[in-house]
């Protein structure tokens, strides 16, 4: 009787777990690498004017590399909700960095665990709650550090771990890989770096190398916002006026004062204290060997250096630093892909490399993201899969970070949620870009906020961008995508362009209503947080 009764429970008990469980040995393990506000233009597959990447670059020799992958909305946490859930900012609530994930919300890492999978997830995730779905994880509270980080774990509560923090989420990583994954099922593994976020702390063996390096300056570095609206203008994040001395250029709050350099923001050398600040003695005394002769260096030149010298110098200690703390996220990759070799893994395996979004490295004069301008706006992509992606191809179309939640479940056989509002990249993967889109929609929100992007919508294709910057201005911009790769040049009133913004507006208000997006949610969204003390300058 009793064995009866148990029969019975275990029967319950399974049926509890709702979906029928695929159980095909084939279905492929994935390994989604992400780093958070890592430039195209900083890995040499893309091009390497900057740096070179071998280990990343590896993902596009064996597979594919995405030439126009782009996302909806450029901002940290927003982004990764778009991955979880197959929608855009709009639909799954995340629309900025202010507010918690709705954990109501359903992931495709959910997904995937109801139907078999394991799933860990190590690193950045920035959405103020812990994430669902997962049999394992350690995260970073919000930000996280680049030193000596503390994690938020699934067994442990919160610990703190001495070190370099692009290494631990790599060891962590490999740990998994190696001790806690179960051989027989296939997994979902999110390996999540902070790097190389500001303020772009590099690894202490990467210090020399890159402190001492020039590099080549963008050819809108002294851009004066000329030619489009005030979005730009008024934008705060340009590398002479808003980018911290202490805490970005690590110019110590002490010789600032020396020198009679005022902050950039009230947080400029609290940030310094912060980062700097948390490195323990014998990190310290190797950060000090090699930053102080740059500052010694610099107090002797500082008088005497006009704006244009100034702006140089700063963009080449922000590349210094933003670069050499990718190299660390580099060797990391390879370490994974290397163990992913090893251990015959790699055969069924599907590796991607993204970044949250783009980033401005001197383009416009800027650091940061957040426009639909072409650095911030597009993404890294990079997919490896043998068998099923050809090797070093290339791919233009216009995907997005929408698309991932669809492209994996699909690749684990499992049919998408109907309200997911991406497409699967499974075609593009196989060669086949047959009827893919041929426009996108964007959607940026966070205003008003540090850096000061006020909000704005668009349309992308091919050819032209459209864009709405809304909330305390009404104002519209169009970008001729072939002719001003640069996008300097707004066109929106232009003559010759008349018939082309009529056509457009009329596709991006069809755009929106298909995404389920509209004026009223705009306002709604102002109206929800209007009383919420969002940024304090
Ligand atoms: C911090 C940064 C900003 C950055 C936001 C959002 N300042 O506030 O420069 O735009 O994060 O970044 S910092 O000096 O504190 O790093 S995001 O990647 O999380 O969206
Ligand atoms: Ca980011």
């Amino acid at each position: 009787m009793k064995i009866l009764y148990f029969l019975l429970l275990v029967a319950f008990l399974t049926s509890c777990g709702g979906a029928e469980k695929p159980t095909s040995p084939t279905r492929p393990n994935i390994v989604f690498i992400m780093s958070d506000d890592h430039a195209y233009q900083a890995i040499s597959a893309y091009s390497d004017k900057l740096i070179n990447t071998p280990n990343i670059d590896r993902i596009a020799d064996e597979g594919m590399l995405f030439t126009n992958a782009c996302v909806t909305n450029s901002i940290c946490a927003p982004s990764r909700a778009v991955i979880l859930t197959g929608k855009h900012s709009h639909l799954n609530g995340k629309i900025d960095n202010m507010f918690p994930f709705d954990t109501t919300q359903i992931t495709f890492p959910q997904i995937l665990q109801n139907n078999g999978y394991q799933t860990a997830m190590f690193g950045k995730l920035h959405f103020g709650n812990s994430p669902k779905g997962f049999d394992q994880f350690k995260i970073l509270p919000g930000q996280g550090w680049y030193y000596n980080p503390d994690f938020i774990t699934k067994d442990s509560g919160r610990i703190n771990v001495p070190g370099y923090t692009t290494d631990i989420i790599t060891d962590m990583t490999l740990d998994w890989l190696k001790e806690e994954r179960v051989e027989e099922e296939p997994f979902l593994l999110m390996y999540l770096h902070k790097a190389p976020h500001r303020e772009w702390l590099p690894a202490k063996r990467h210090y020399t190398a890159y402190i001492n390096k020039t590099f080549p300056e963008p050819e809108t570095l002294f851009d004066d916002y000329e030619g489009r609206g005030s979005a730009a203008k008024e934008a705060e994040m340009n590398l002479l006026t808003h980018m911290n001395w202490a805490g970005d250029s690590k110019i110590p709050p002490e010789v600032m004062d020396e020198l009679g350099i005022p902050q950039t923001a009230g947080w400029d050398k609290a940030a310094y204290t912060r980062t700097v600040g948390r490195l323990d003695e014998d990190q310290r005394a190797d950060w000090d060997k090699i930053y102080n002769p740059m500052i010694e260096e610099f107090k002797k030149k500082y008088a005497t250096m006009s704006q244009t010298e100034l702006m140089k110098w700063r963009y080449q200690r922000y590349m210094q630093d933003y670069l050499g703390s990718i190299a660390a996220v580099d060797e990391g990759v390879g370490q994974v892909l290397d163990y992913l070799d090893e251990s015959g893994l790699s055969d069924n395996t599907i590796v991607i490399y993204t970044s949250d979004q783009g980033f401005y490295l001197g383009e416009h004069g800027w650091f940061d993201k957040r426009f639909i301008y072409n650095e911030s706006f597009k993404t890294p992509l990079l997919i490896k899969w043998p068998n099923v992606v050809s090797a070093s191809t290339t791919n233009t179309q216009m995907v997005q970070n929408l698309d991932f939640a669809q492209t994996f479940l699909e690749a684990a056989g499992i049919t998408a949620p109907e309200d997911m509002q991406g497409e699967s990249l499974m075609p593009l993967l196989k060669g086949n870009n047959e009827g893919f889109r041929d426009a996108v929609y964007y959607h940026y929100y966070e205003y008003p906020s540090v850096h000061m992007v006020k909000r704005h919508y668009a349309l992308v294709n091919e050819d032209y961008k459209l864009v709405h910057f809304y909330y305390d201005v009404d104002e519209w911009e169009l970008y001729d995508r072939k002719k001003d790769l640069q996008e300097m040049n707004n066109v929106y009133d232009d003559p010759t362009y008349a018939d082309v913004v009529i056509d457009l507006k009329q596709k991006l208000k069809e755009m929106r209503a298909y995404y389920k997006d509209s004026p009223e949610l705009d306002q709604a969204y102002i109206e929800k947080y209007k009383d919420l003390k969002r940024w304090d300058k």
